[in-house]
């Protein structure tokens, strides 16, 4: 009964010009289809390929329950979620690392790439937060921090060691493997924008400000759905030439 009250209440604040809300509402949805997805074609793929599939499947899982949190967080205080989405990101980011490591161990990646990326991608997403949330007249500073590891993990993918190892494999790894790398260098950069819309700094004379959320719920379903698919399209194929 508590429960239902709650949920009236919440139904009944949402404002028809709300945007943001909106958007944390179709990614609640977006993000479950997509974990819906991914979970039910597991059976269609072979060990070596379940794995990698399954990981899209649980970043974009984990990306809907942070969404339901969320949406209700933005539809009772009007303020960023900005503690849940941090939690977020610092459970699925790393998981996108992963993905780069599985596709690249027929190559003979080692695990030491995988580890050197995410501890790249947490160092990113924690100097992030100290920015957004906890030092927020220093965001610009922090801001820069994030970007530079962030910028590592674009130069590992693009041109490091990752590089060669997707050369090495070739064929639709290499290929796939490109994309990935767009989407980190493109739909990930989409983040630092949002992080300068949200924050104050050297920049905001420049951009001036916006909503934060908008820019990053566009940016998770692009690069959580997105980033997925490229790697279940990866399984599709590969499993075709096997079977
Ligand atoms: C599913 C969530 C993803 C892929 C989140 C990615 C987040 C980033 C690439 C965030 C990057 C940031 C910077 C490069 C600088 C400013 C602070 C951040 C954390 C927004």
């Amino acid at each position: 009964m508590k429960t239902l009250l709650l949920l009236a209440d919440v139904t009944q604040k949402m404002d028809p010009s709300d945007y943001v809300g909106f958007t944390f509402f179709v990614g609640c949805m977006a993000m479950m289809a997509a974990s819906a997805f991914f979970f039910l074609s597991l059976n269609q793929f072979d060990k070596k390929w379940r794995t990698s599939v399954l990981v899209s499947g649980l970043i974009t899982f984990i990306a809907a329950v942070h969404y339901f949190y969320m949406r209700d967080y933005w539809a009772a205080n009007m303020e960023s979620p900005t503690f849940f989405r941090y939690v977020d990101w610092i459970l699925t980011v790393p998981l996108m690392c992963v993905e780069f490591y599985l596709i690249l161990k027929v190559a003979g990646a080692k695990q030491s790439l995988m580890w050197k990326m995410i501890l790249f991608s947490v160092i990113m997403l924690v100097t992030g937060y100290f920015g957004e949330a906890v030092y927020p007249d220093q965001a610009a500073l922090w801001g820069g921090i994030s970007g530079l590891a962030y910028f590592y993990i674009v130069y590992e993918i693009w041109l490091g060691s990752a590089k060669k190892l997707a050369v090495e494999a070739g064929g639709d790894i290499l290929h796939a493997h490109k994309i990935l790398c767009w989407f980190v260098l493109v739909g990930w950069a989409i983040y630092p924008l949002g992080y300068m819309l949200g924050t104050e700094g050297w920049y905001t004379s420049i951009l001036g400000s916006g909503s934060v959320d908008v820019a990053y719920n566009i940016a998770d379903a692009i690069n959580k759905i997105g980033f997925g698919l490229v790697i279940y399209a990866l399984a599709v194929k590969k499993q075709g030439a096997t079977a």
